[in-house]
């Protein structure tokens, strides 16, 4: 038991450096050893209405100190499982540096560090940004694949262009289909009349991508939707935070209602981390302009922390299962 004499430190959620969950700070990518890097891509010249999401990163890292843990872990109350313990190492890098007005020198530096990231072996987290930023991520993951691509989102994002332009937040899955190293594709909280042309939805259809809107999607039930999913592969999991219902996430260019809710995404994610290897994600689309109460950039700070609590879990199960697979022979 602490002595109440003792001086602390504390390190208060409201005090210090707001780095990603109060976790170390690695702007030097040469340097990196850890074994998920968060990193931001302060972008938003893709939007198609309002911007405002080159303040996400910075939202989130803010919002995240409320739930940074220090150095002991954190305890689910309902799983009775410790999350992130001192064994993890999980560093902030920092942002991608950006040009303004530049969209082919910012993305290709998104591309240049998410390469780096990627070449230390450490599971690369991005905080967008418009969901545009995917485009770069993807193509700087060749590497690791072929893999599956999940997105949880309220529009389907796969424009071939808009008056030419193809690079827009709501092209990206379009683009992402388009890299050879992407495989099946898997769309979820799809919803709302007129969030996608039907030849949009039409060529996603044929690309043989699943489409299920939040209703469809609790029609079904977890299992049977965990079981779409190829089992055993390599997974990357894009999430836009208007996939969430707007009342939990209001701070967001084109919200839009009848959205997921936070259980049902944080359960979706468990069960993804469960399934196979995740070898990245993102949460793009936090704008913190619009979210008055700072709900948004929490709850988008959130889920990447149960996200990566997750997939780091799997990590620590996974060789001892398989150990026990070789024993047992
Ligand atoms: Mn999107």
């Amino acid at each position: 038991m602490t002595n109440p004499s003792e001086k602390q430190i504390l390190n208060l959620p409201f005090t210090g450096i707001s780095s990603f969950g109060k976790y170390p700070i690695c702007t030097d990518l040469n340097e990196l050893d850890a074994d998920v890097a968060v990193i931001g891509i302060p972008y938003d010249m893709g939007t198609q209405w309002k911007s405002g999401t080159r303040m996400g990163p910075r939202g989130m890292r803010e919002g995240s100190t409320l739930y940074s843990f220090g150095l002991d872990g954190a305890y689910d109350i309902e799983k009775d499982i410790m999350y992130l313990g001192p064994d993890c190492k999980i560093v902030d890098c920092g942002d991608v540096d950006m040009v303004h007005g530049d969209l082919e020198q910012s993305f290709e530096n998104v591309e240049e560090s998410i390469r780096k990231i990627v070449s230390t072996g450490a599971l690369p987290v991005v905080m967008g940004g418009d969901h545009s930023v995917t485009i770069p991520v993807g193509r700087a993951l060749d590497s690791v694949g072929p893999f599956h691509v999940i997105q949880i989102d309220a529009h389907l994002d796969w424009a071939d262009h808009r008056s030419g332009q193809r690079y827009g937040h709501g092209s990206t899955l379009r683009r992402l289909a388009e890299m050879d190293h992407v495989d099946k594709m898997f769309q979820f909280g799809i919803r709302g009349i007129s969030s996608s042309k039907k030849e949009d939805v039409d060529a996603a259809r044929a690309y043989g991508s699943e489409i299920l809107s939040p209703r469809q999607m609790r029609k079904l039930g977890i299992d049977a939707l965990l079981d779409l999913i190829p089992e055993g592969e390599n997974y990357y999991v894009t999430i836009d935070i208007d996939g969430l219902d707007p009342s939990l996430a209001p701070g967001t260019g084109t919200p839009s209602p009848g959205g997921l809710f936070y259980d049902e995404v944080n359960e979706l994610l468990e069960g993804i981390a469960k399934r196979g290897n995740v070898i990245g994600f993102d949460l793009v689309e936090v704008s913190p302009p619009y979210d008055s109460t700072g709900i948004t950039s929490q709850v988008g700070a959130r889920l990447i922390l149960d996200f990566i609590s997750f997939i780091l879990k799997e990590k620590e199960n996974k060789p001892a299962l398989e150990l026990t697979a070789h024993t047992s022979n």
